[in-house]
């Protein structure tokens, strides 16, 4: 291996290091819904280069409502997806997208972007 090749790997190795720390090291958002007069959760939500914050909890048998911001155009964030409640949603880019549900079971759900990079977690209790 001469230099340039050493070089590529490491470089190599510490993007796959940041890469893995940015999915599940990084520091994570924790927020929890607020309930309206008519007792709907409502949380907001920033997309931009991931969901802000990532971690919304919330309590079951009540309506949820997340208000998604999208504030960017990047092609990664334009698709929702929350599959354990069969949903897939488009976040048109600047705008608020209001994503309504009601959990039934106390779990946590992963919502992530079409191609599942992005990641974000629903937790019911
Ligand atoms: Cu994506």
């Amino acid at each position: 291996m001469d230099t340039a090749q050493l070089l590529v790997t490491l470089g190599g190795v510490a993007l796959m290091g940041f890469v893995g720390w940015f999915f599940f090291l990084a520091p994570h958002q924790v927020a929890a819904a607020v309930s309206s007069s008519t007792g709907v959760q409502q949380v907001d939500i920033t997309v931009k280069g991931g969901y802000s914050p990532d971690v919304i909890e919330v309590e079951k048998d009540k309506p949820v409502q997340l208000n998604f911001y999208r504030d960017e155009d990047n092609s990664c964030s334009e698709e929702l997806l929350l599959p354990d409640f069969n949903l897939r949603r488009e976040l048109p880019p600047f705008q608020t997208t209001a994503v309504e549900l009601l959990p039934r079971q106390a779990g946590t759900y992963e919502f992530t972007c079409g191609m599942h990079m992005l990641r974000g977690k629903l937790v019911v209790k």
